[in-house]
């Protein structure tokens, strides 16, 4: 059950299963996890990975089926990428402003998101897809479900890099009150099972600079879409 103030229970639970990073975990529902710090042991091999792959399908902004250019850039890497244009949303295996295929998956990207949907309770996760948003100050997700993939089994698995944001995570209805979660630098958000079809969102982005990643957040989702 999610709790109606915005304030997450800290949990101690997993503490013991996490041999490796001190992270602290959030309870955000019943299966959804915020864990704090978890991707910063990580980003001397996340980084250069993230910029090969964005050298090979740089960041775009790209059109919603009714129309409007989103104020987030995109790009993806793994067999599949989420896409969206005039006629809708879709997962599909090329760059369709390549024509060639996706950037494969670092190895880097699959372990980081499998170590962190691990330390969720979600065992045996196999990303195929890897969704990377760029936020500049001003860009802003408006609530969505996340309802593409083939399979709602799979848990999703998110990074944030760069500037902070207010991640917005709700019910099962677009107007169901949420909770507001400020996402920092080396964050990672967790969840699937019952609370897989919530909406969620973020905030438009605010000024700022980072110190190593500049004036943009970088979000990673990951998902088995096919
Ligand atoms: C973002 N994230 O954090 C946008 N979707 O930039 C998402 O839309 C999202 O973080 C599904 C699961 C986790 C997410
Ligand atoms: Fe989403």
């Amino acid at each position: 059950m999610m709790r109606s103030n915005d304030t997450p229970i800290t949990l101690d639970l997993f503490a013991d299963q996490a041999p490796t990073t001190s992270s602290q975990i959030e309870q955000i529902g019943q299966q959804s996890f915020v864990l704090r710090g978890f991707a910063l042991p990580w980003l001397e091999r996340l980084l250069p990975a993230l910029e090969s792959v964005l050298q090979a399908a740089p960041f775009r902004q790209m059109v919603t089926p009714g129309g409007f250019t989103m104020s987030v850039a995109l790009s993806s890497c793994g067999a599949l990428g989420w896409t969206t244009d005039r006629s809708g949303y879709r997962y599909t295996a090329h760059d369709p402003q390549t024509g060639h295929p996706w950037p494969g998956m670092p190895a880097v990207f699959r372990e980081l998101a499998q170590a962190a949907a691990r330390q969720a309770q979600f065992e045996h996760f196999e990303p195929d897809s890897c969704l990377i948003n760029r936020y500049v100050p001003g860009a802003r997700m408006s609530l969505h479900q996340d309802k593409d993939e083939r399979s709602l089994a799979a848990p999703i698995v998110s990074i944030s890099l760069g500037l902070p944001a207010v991640f917005q995570f709700g019910g099962f209805e677009r107007s169901d009150k949420s909770l507001r979660i400020a996402l920092l630098h080396g964050d990672i958000v967790v969840w699937g099972g019952v609370d897989r079809l919530r909406y969620h969102g973020v905030l438009p982005l605010k000024e700022g600079h980072h110190r190593r990643l500049g004036t943009q957040r970088i979000n990673l989702t990951f998902r088995t879409a096919g």
